[in-house]
């Protein structure tokens, strides 16, 4: 079955007149706009009929010829773009076509994105192993804890460690389950954790203003930080006497669609190598920085782990991971046998926590490349934070940083302004956790903003989160709870067994793109899905059903770019 948007509408189009597409209906953020915000409206078709906005008492604050018709590329679809950012009072709109009434009402407000940035931070509390979720704090979807994690086996692959079941136990508690599954991953938390720090980094205000009701471990610290520390505790466990981080706490395959309490599978702490080493060695000085202010002895602590994994690093550079035969979960390493960007993120972490001209020598052998950021490639985290940070760093080497924030800026914008559905993707944004691309790509948008204060970059970052909230093919919000309509069967265990009919809220899923990963194309492995990516068409091969870990799997490192993002434009529009 193909669940892309014109399935869904066939034969729906009551609508004004459309001459390419089965459903003619605005595309639009669900959420609404801050009132300087830019607004864009999307129509799939090509209709001679403007576009006309009403107040709700009918009166009309807005009229838009039709304009031009765009193909979009990544849906095959023809589109006509509307720009009703002149929209500025607050209060809600109805958008009418032909004088036709066409739905989405359309809210124009102060914190319309509020809900969202709490939300999506709640979630990482939901995701909490080793302990109970309490009614009190998680309502319905209040759980038994899940995973203690006080004896977890070392699976190593040096003398001291060789192989698995030698012996060596850990305790290893804490810490978020990575996504749908419960393992928890060095890698992935540390981009995880370094775009929810940069939130307080970069935003401080706004997220000491904060507050989602979660259990108070350190009534001192700002939730945020309470919220990063559960996992941070859970990180320093993973560190090796010698410096060397493991890669992952997990089962040897992943567990079926059970609660957390009910996977008993053995858990194992796999293998050191370079690259969660040195992501560790990155979030610790960072956290050290950030920490250092409301808790000193923690902030000293974190930072002495950050230098003996940089150490370790530096001692086994050639030392990757490689997933053995016998473990089947998230490897988080295929594509990433080069260590150069963790080190440029690593390096430049600790220099500016210790100010040590060792490591801005490091960093400087190692310049900056103008990739985007995701799990494997962390160079455009060095760049951040080298930018942000300029006083802390030699000239050049902060120049350069700002060129390769401002060049990929620039990049993203000259596609996002002029491509039909005004977001800024590349081909090679469709891949696995499609979603967390745009939602990075925005986040590079912001730095820029906040870089040159230069008001399009904010413009292009709006692009990438109204896409998350509506403004796509398939006319919905990526997020559950949030939007008329959303993912309802997110891949994500404890979701799909806790008979709750709702999803955990705030979960943005991975998204569409034509991997295929998880469709039966053989027609042998039934547990597989139906083949919803037919069309060929990377921004329409999504489904909503539990069964595509490749599209609706939920993960930490995509709600924390969707949390940043968020975070900052209601920061930057509201202060
Ligand atoms: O996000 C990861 C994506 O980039 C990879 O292509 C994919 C396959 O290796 O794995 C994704 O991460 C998954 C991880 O391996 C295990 N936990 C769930 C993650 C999200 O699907």
């Amino acid at each position: 079955m193909n669940f892309s948007k014109s399935a869904f509408f066939a034969g729906a189009a009551s609508v004004a007149v459309s001459f390419s597409s089965a459903f003619a209906g605005p595309l639009v953020n669900q959420l609404g706009f801050a009132p300087d915000a830019e607004k864009i409206v999307v129509y799939p078709g090509s209709d001679a009929n403007g576009l006309e906005v009403r107040d709700l008492n009918g009166k009309t604050v807005l009229k838009l010829k039709a304009p031009m018709v765009y193909d979009w590329e990544y849906s095959g679809e023809e589109v006509q773009t509307f720009d009703i950012s002149a929209v500025k009072k607050p209060g809600t709109y109805r958008l009418f076509r032909g004088k036709e009434y066409v739905g989405t009402p359309i809210v124009v407000g102060k914190n319309v994105y509020d809900d969202l940035v709490k939300a999506s931070l709640k979630w990482f509390y939901y995701q909490r192993a080793s302990m109970p979720l309490e009614p009190q704090y998680a309502g319905k979807w209040a759980r038994a804890a899940g995973h203690k994690d006080n004896r977890v086996i070392v699976y190593g692959t040096d003398k001291a460690t060789g192989g698995k079941g030698n012996g060596q136990v850990i305790k290893s508690d804490r810490g978020w389950y990575d996504a749908g599954d419960y393992g928890k991953y060095i890698v992935n938390s540390g981009i995880t954790v370094f775009t929810l720090l940069e939130i307080y980094e970069n935003f401080p205000k706004y997220a000491d203003s904060l507050t989602w009701n979660i259990p108070r471990e350190f009534p001192k610290y700002p939730e945020l930080l309470e919220e990063v520390r559960y996992n941070l505790d859970w990180m320093l466990t993973m560190q090796d006497k010698d410096g060397g981080v493991y890669h992952k706490v997990s089962t040897l395959r992943f567990s079926g669609s059970v609660l957390p309490e009910n996977d008993k599978d053995a858990r194992y702490a796999i293998i050191k190598n370079v690259t969660a080493t040195l992501d560790f060695a990155a979030v610790m000085a960072q956290a050290s920085v950030v920490y250092k202010n409301i808790d000193k002895a923690y902030s000293d602590k974190i930072l002495k782990a950050a230098e003996d994994a940089y150490a370790w690093a530096k001692m086994h550079p050639q030392q990757f991971y490689k997933q053995p035969a016998d473990v089947q979960t998230g490897s988080y390493a295929p594509g990433d046998e080069n260590g150069k960007d963790e080190f440029r993120w690593a390096a430049a972490e600790l220099y500016r926590a210790t100010k040590k001209q060792y490591y801005q020598d490091d960093l400087k052998q190692n310049l900056f490349t103008p990739d985007g950021a995701w799990w494997g490639n962390v160079n455009m985290l060095a760049a951040f934070r080298v930018a942000l940070d300029s006083a802390d760093f030699d000239k050049e080497l902060v120049a350069a940083a700002k060129k390769t924030v401002l060049n990929e800026a620039n990049n993203l914008r000259a596609v996002g302004d002029t491509s039909a559905y005004r977001l800024p993707a590349f081909p090679w944004s469709w891949n696995w956790g499609s979603n967390s691309a745009m939602a990075n790509n925005g986040m590079v948008l912001v730095h820029a903003y906040l870089l040159t204060k230069d008001k399009s970059y904010l413009d292009g970052a709006q692009q990438c989160l109204d896409y998350l909230l509506g403004k796509n093919p398939q006319d919905m919000t990526y997020v559950t709870g949030f939007g008329y309509r959303s993912p309802r069967n997110p891949h994500h265990r404890p979701s799909e067994s806790d008979m709750v009919d709702d999803p955990v809220p705030g979960m943005l899923v991975g998204g569409p793109h034509l991997g295929k990963q998880d469709i039966n194309l053989d027609g042998k492995e039934n547990w597989k899905c139906p083949n919803y990516a037919a069309a060929d068409k990377p921004a329409l091969a999504y489904i909503d059903n539990r069964c595509s870990y490749a599209t609706n799997e939920v993960a930490i490192n995509w709600n924390a770019p969707l949390a940043y993002l968020a975070a900052a434009l209601e920061a930057i529009y509201n202060k």
